[in-house]
């Protein structure tokens, strides 16, 4: 074979091996990484596939740290699997496993597999939810695997392993690739808005004579130190002026306009936040 027939043939084999390929490397099984946070309970995690064939059934097998997690079940309504006619899922806590078993089309009369029933090929497909609580009160990390070989769960006298794969509308087995999930096990963190009421000087939580004082203070004494510039700006013109106090008296006393939002009443944010003045230290009462 001289050189350009070789290299013809080998484009010709890559074309169909490469082909194939890129068809079976859609077949897997895969759940997104996570966060928990620490002695919680009633957490989901979606179960996701990619087929590139219609699928009539699933098997499942997953391996986790019992130490850390206690898996509580499968839920197959919230997701594609909500079609199937047969679903089991069974679970070994003591040994961090969980096998799911799933058939789209039973007959029950003729005892056989309907393989008219399908779940149709396609990416990002959710097949349901797994059910979880964190057990352990410590801040973490733990993987959950989608795993083979794993002892039969499946079988009631543990002899068979349970595998990762699909049925196809052939009734044959299409092996899923296997992937691994981190769950990161943490305190949530509570973001607290940068909130103030505006005219609140001194943050007090009240409008007072005191507010206007102490805006004029900090303005032509130099005795007093806001801790939010935002709340000294009463009409949010971005400035801190001789109007800005007197608008805040005229309020009070002659009931003339309130201060611009977020007010005086409710603890928010700025809405002109583009100004040059800031909240940089916002009421621990709001
Ligand atoms: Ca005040
Ligand atoms: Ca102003
Ligand atoms: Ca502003």
């Amino acid at each position: 074979m001289n050189t350009k027939l070789f290299n013809t043939f080998g484009l010709v084999v890559c074309a169909v091996l490469c082909l194939s390929l890129s068809l079976n490397a859609a077949d897997r099984v895969y759940m997104a990484d996570a966060t928990a946070e620490p002695s919680s309970n009633d957490n989901t995690l979606p179960v996701m596939v990619e087929i590139d064939q219609n699928a009539t059934g699933f098997q499942l097998a997953i391996k986790y740290d019992p130490a850390l997690i206690e898996i509580t079940g499968f839920d197959g309504s919230t997701g594609a699997l909500s079609e199937a006619q047969w679903l089991g899922t069974w679970i070994s806590q003591a040994d961090g496993e969980l096998t799911i078993g799933a058939v789209l089309g039973l007959d029950a009369e003729a005892e056989e597999f309907n393989f008219n029933e399908v779940i149709e090929a396609g990416a990002d497909i959710k097949l349901g939810d797994l059910s979880y609580n964190v057990t352990t009160d410590q801040e973490t990390t733990t993987e959950i695997a989608f795993q083979n070989s794993l002892p039969g769960i499946l079988s009631s006298d543990r002899a068979l392993d349970t595998f990762n794969l699909y049925t196809d509308v052939d009734g044959a087995t299409v092996d899923l690739d296997l992937s691994t999930m981190t769950l990161t096990i943490e305190e949530e963190i509570i973001v607290v808005p940068d909130g103030f009421r505006r005219g609140d000087v001194d943050s007090n939580g009240a409008l007072e004579i005191t507010d206007a004082i102490n805006n004029l203070s900090y303005q032509f004494l130099g005795t007093y130190s806001p801790a939010c510039f935002d709340a000294c700006d009463f009409d949010d013109n971005g400035k801190i002026e001789l109007t800005d106090p007197i608008g805040n008296l005229s309020h009070q006393f002659l009931g003339m306009a309130p201060p611009a939002p977020p007010g005086k009443d409710v603890c928010g944010p700025d809405p002109t936040d583009d100004d040059e003045l800031d909240c940089a230290d916002p009421p621990s009462n709001c």
